[in-house]
């Protein structure tokens, strides 16, 4: 059975150009609740540990420098299927591959900054969220 619960940062670039609003506004009008949410910025550390699947891919630099770069917004949501339903609602990791109407599609500029993430399996959405979020900042 799928759990009810995802993950997601609002990463640098949707903080920079001001797409958090519309991003939050989408995220809701999908039927998720927020469960917990804080604008945060990770630091090397975190960013190599979050990502550290992805080290030895060519792009990790890069990724860690993006990542790190400015403020995100994380936040755990709560939804049915919500970690199938959040991906669909994102979109495909390239912005050029993404469905219409997608978040990536909409508000992400290439494959390394791609405005949002969400968590690929109910074990990966626990352990980011708790990566992120003290259990006295979940609601
Ligand atoms: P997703 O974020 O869709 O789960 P992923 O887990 O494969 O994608 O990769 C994590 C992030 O790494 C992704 O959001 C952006 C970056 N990335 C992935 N593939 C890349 C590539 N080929 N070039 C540059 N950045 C890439
Ligand atoms: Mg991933």
């Amino acid at each position: 059975m799928s759990g009810i619960r995802t993950f997601t940062m609002l990463k640098p670039d949707a903080v920079e150009k001001g797409h958090v609003g519309a991003i939050l506004e989408q995220i809701a009008s999908a039927g998720f609740r927020i469960v917990a949410m804080k604008l945060t910025q990770m630091t090397q550390t975190d960013a190599e540990t979050f990502y550290a699947v992805h080290k030895e891919r060519p792009f990790f630099g890069e990724l860690v420098e993006y990542m790190t770069r400015g403020p995100i917004v994380a936040a755990i949501l709560e939804k049915e299927n919500a970690v199938e339903d959040f991906r669909t609602l994102i979109g495909a990791t390239n912005p050029e591959d993404a469905a219409e109407g997608t978040i990536r599609k909409l508000y992400a500029a290439s494959i390394g900054e791609n405005a949002v993430h969400g968590s690929d399996s109910d074990e990966n959405a626990q352990i980011e969220g708790a990566f992120h979020f003290a259990g006295r900042e979940m609601f």
